[in-house]
């Protein structure tokens, strides 16, 4: 890592996140309650089928007591990022971290480089307490990086069992999304089929925020990704105000789910802000899609506002349903012939391929896209099967169609759009105080999980709302958030994903105000995270949260 930190980076490290009180007295005076057995969110049989082992185990609320609940053995545990950086991984590692060492200062903590391959090849490294210093409370995920590969075959497990017992862990915890923390369940059952005696446990991370539930209110980085969206987009509302003289079309990452854009909506007001989900419900086609944004360019134009700013999921094409359906038919087209449509190698040759596997609505609709998106649908899934939205320049195809229909319609000014696509500049900003605490929360309640043998669980912290005092800490079996769905042309259990919820109060508050924020320049400037300063501006969290609690102010 490098050694230069700035003057808030040197500042930031001395930070201290703060844990809840049943942590505070230290992982051996926690006693761990447990509430009734579970079971998965939908497809029940299938599931307990999938995992006998592990299905069915109580939720776990932690409680600070003032007796030791258990000796303090020394533990080794091994941690693994993976999949997109999150803001506050390195958080959640201090947390495992700190929690291990107050259980017997004789605890190792071991880091797997490069995402899960380094826990299938035993690449790793120590984290003590010197490394350990050079990363609390920054952004990132450089400590021992991040990797996507997924955990599935019986091949990997077994070398995931040389690897745990070559280094005698106690525990692995996978710090990762829904697909990683499915790959942390499977691995749990598997470890448990076997009599391996460590402990596999999750942690929420992923900056799409569409990891949650009851008991996993958030995930992490989701907080810190979308204020440091928001900055910007405030940033951009201002210059259009101020020019006006241009549409910004603003693609945010996200994957499927819109929380991000949601979130960014709720703290700047832009003119336009897409929920793929709301497409999705109203069954809107591209074409009702660029008219209800075409409406909105053309009456701010009558009003004399020939500017505005319009925020889109990266994940929008998939919801719309003729896209939907061609992804999907897509996808098993390239699951089971990828070989014979890839081999052209010409975009207009691989398209010819791959309509011959797929409906004539959906050839037809390829057929009418430009050649950079038909490319970017057909390029390799990710290893979890999922097609690479942030690869697809959705803003740029909305600008194209956009300014079609604008000639259509004989418009009479001028459309200057201008494209921006934020993730990576949010995936590894400094967390905010609220994610530096929450993360170094999780990690540490994963520790308590690792201490009591707990495995098939996800740490939690819940009562995100209520000030880090009450925060409730403990564990939510994995397989009560699965559910089997359909991914590279085969059925497999999953952790089913949150998507925005159109009853929710989230969408709710944008729907009442939204034509509003269309007509009027009501926008907001959010500005740059504070870290220092009154709790009312650096320890506030965001909307969705807020919202969801009936917490807002
Ligand atoms: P995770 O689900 O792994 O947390 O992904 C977060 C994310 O930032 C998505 O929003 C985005 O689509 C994806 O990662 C891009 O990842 P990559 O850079 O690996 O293509």
């Amino acid at each position: 890592m490098s050694e230069n930190l700035s003057v808030l980076g040197k500042a930031r490290a001395d930070y201290k996140p703060k844990l809840p009180l049943s942590l505070r007295t230290g992982p051996l005076k926690v006693l761990v309650n447990q509430g009734n057995a579970t079971q998965s969110v939908r497809d029940q049989d299938k599931i307990k089928e999938l995992f006998p082992n592990t299905y069915g185990a109580p939720i776990l609320t932690f409680e600070a007591v003032e007796e030791k609940q258990t000796a303090g053995m020394p533990l080794n545990v091994g941690v693994v990022l993976s999949g997109g950086q999150a803001p506050g991984g390195h958080n959640v590692i201090a947390g495992i971290f700190d929690g291990i060492k107050a259980v017997i200062g004789g605890s190792k903590l071991y880091g797997f480089l490069g995402g899960p391959s380094g826990l299938v090849d035993g690449k790793y490294i120590e984290i003590d307490r010197e490394l350990m210093g050079k990363y609390r409370n920054t952004g990132g995920f450089d400590i021992i990086q991040s990797g996507r590969t997924k955990l599935e075959s019986t091949e990997q497990f077994d070398r995931c069992i040389a690897v745990v017992k070559k280094m005698d862990l106690n525990a692995i915890v996978i710090i990762g999304g829904d697909d990683s923390n499915t790959n942390a369940a499977v691995l749990a059952e598997y470890f448990a089929a076997k009599k391996v005696k460590c402990s596999v446990i999750g942690c929420p991370k992923t900056i799409d925020g569409d990891l949650k539930n009851e008991y996993i209110e958030t995930s992490f980085g989701f907080d810190t990704a979308v204020k440091t969206y928001s900055e910007l987009i405030g940033n951009i509302e201002r210059d259009a105000n101020s020019a006006r003289k241009y549409w910004h079309f603003v693609k945010l990452m996200g994957r499927s789910a819109s929380h991000i854009g949601l979130e960014a909506a709720l703290q700047t007001h832009p003119n336009i802000c897409l929920i793929s989900e709301e497409i999705k419900e109203k069954k809107m086609t591209l074409e009702q899609v660029i008219f209800s944004i075409v409406d909105v360019v053309v009456a701010r134009y009558g009003a004399g506002k020939n500017f505005g700013v319009a925020l889109i999921p990266e994940g929008l094409v998939e919801f719309i349903p003729e896209f939907g359906i061609l992804i999907s038919e897509l996808n098993e087209a390239l699951a089971h012939n990828e070989s014979e449509i890839k081999k052209a190698g010409k975009v207009a040759e691989m398209v010819e391929a791959a309509c011959k596997h797929i409906s004539e609505a959906s050839a037809k609709l390829l057929k009418s896209l430009p050649d950079g998106i038909q490319l970017q649908l057909m390029l390799d899934r990710d290893p979890h099967g999922n097609v690479q939205v942030s690869l697809i320049e959705t803003e740029k195809l909305l600008i194209e169609m956009v300014s079609k229909e604008l000639k259509v319609r004989a418009f009479k000014g001028k459309f200057a759009a201008l494209n921006h696509f934020f993730g990576y500049e949010g995936r590894c900003a400094a967390p905010s105080n609220f994610d530096a605490d929450y993360c170094y929360s999780l990690g540490y309640a994963a520790s308590v999980l690792v201490l009591h043998n707990k495995t098939g669980y996800m740490a939690s912290v819940r009562k995100l709302t209520d000030g880090i005092d009450n925060w409730i800490a403990g564990g939510v079996p994995t397989t009560m958030m699965m559910n089997m769905e359909r991914r590279h042309g085969a059925d497999k259990p999953v952790i089913q994903k949150a998507l925005v919820d159109l009853k929710g109060k989230p969408f709710k508050y944008f729907e009442k105000h939204r034509d509003e924020w269309a007509r009027l320049e009501d926008y907001m400037f959010p500005g740059p995270i504070q870290y220092f300063g009154p709790t009312e501006v650096c320890d506030v969290t965001n909307y969705t949260l807020m919202l969801e609690h009936d917490a807002l102010k």
